[in-house]
């Protein structure tokens, strides 16, 4: 299915490397043609709608208000309906992983994760934090506020070192695309738990916001220390994401209260 894809070239790799490291993002392109997408995409709307056993996926419904306040936690799924919010533990499923794991991505992901360009990437151990779905149902969705991908929250005992976004529809501003405040991946953790930002911190940075429109099979790179927001989705067409965090192999869990996480090796084969 992804046998086609060609490789990105050292050029188009110092370029983002360039750019994610003094803005915290890039667009690295569309990436991906529209028949992977929509094998991509039909599989994460089969397991919204129970089509494959939603039994290994980790799930959130969106909040009838759209209203992040009113999510509810720890519910998972709740019957077949295109309007989760989230989806977890994509990587279960072998068609996903097949591109949260693709060598195509790996020289990406080596090459931004050192703060240093080097061509070719130094071979480095990497692991998965995280892949998971980012779905507004047509006409809904619930707004994403300022958020780091960081923190005490996370539970690692060091950042992760790049997160990898993949459009699955089409994301213009009305159907709630990425947005960042460029460069505020060098300002450090608003607060030592990371997660949400609060609005008094964000709010003298909000007129430097730039907003990600995307088209469907467009790849794009964050820091995980990027401030970055989505809102709801204005239009009758649903906008679906797959985030896919990426570690540092050395990368250990910090959490004590449950038994630590190990981390899924990446790019092996
Ligand atoms: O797709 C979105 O709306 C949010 C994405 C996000 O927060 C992330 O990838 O970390």
């Amino acid at each position: 299915m992804f046998a086609a894809l060609p490789a990105f070239s050292e050029t188009s790799l110092r370029q983002a490397h360039t750019a994610f490291w003094r803005d915290g993002y890039v667009s690295l392109g569309n990436v991906l043609p529209p028949e992977t997408v929509d094998v991509l995409r039909g599989r994460i709307h089969a397991i919204m709608m129970a089509d494959i056993d939603p039994a290994p996926f980790f799930f959130q419904h969106d909040a009838a208000s759209g209203r992040y306040e009113d999510l509810a936690y720890g519910s998972g799924f709740c019957g077949p309906s295109l309007a989760y919010r989230k989806i977890e533990k994509l990587e279960r499923d072998a068609v996903l992983r097949g591109w949260i794991d693709h060598a195509v991505l790996a020289p990406v992901v080596r090459t931004l994760a050192n703060p240093e360009f080097v061509a070719p990437p130094v071979v480095t151990a990497i692991t998965l934090y995280r892949a998971v779905a980012w779905n507004k149902a047509a006409g809904g969705g619930t707004e994403l506020p300022w958020h780091q991908d960081g923190g005490l929250f996370w539970g690692i005992d060091r950042p992760g070192v790049v997160q990898l976004w993949t459009a699955l529809d089409d994301a213009p501003v009305a159907a709630g695309c990425v947005e960042v405040i460029p460069g505020s991946h060098a300002w450090g953790l608003a607060t030592p738990q990371g997660g949400t930002i609060p609005d008094p911190v964000v709010a003298p940075h909000l007129a430097a916001t730039v907003a990600i429109p995307a088209r469907r099979g467009d790849l794009i790179a964050l820091h995980n220390y990027i401030w970055h927001r989505s809102g709801r989705n204005q239009t009758a067409a649903p906008r679906l994401a797959v985030s896919v965090s990426y570690l540092d192999g050395a990368t250990r869990c910090t959490r004590q209260r449950y038994k630590p996480r190990t981390f899924l090796p990446m790019f092996e084969s």
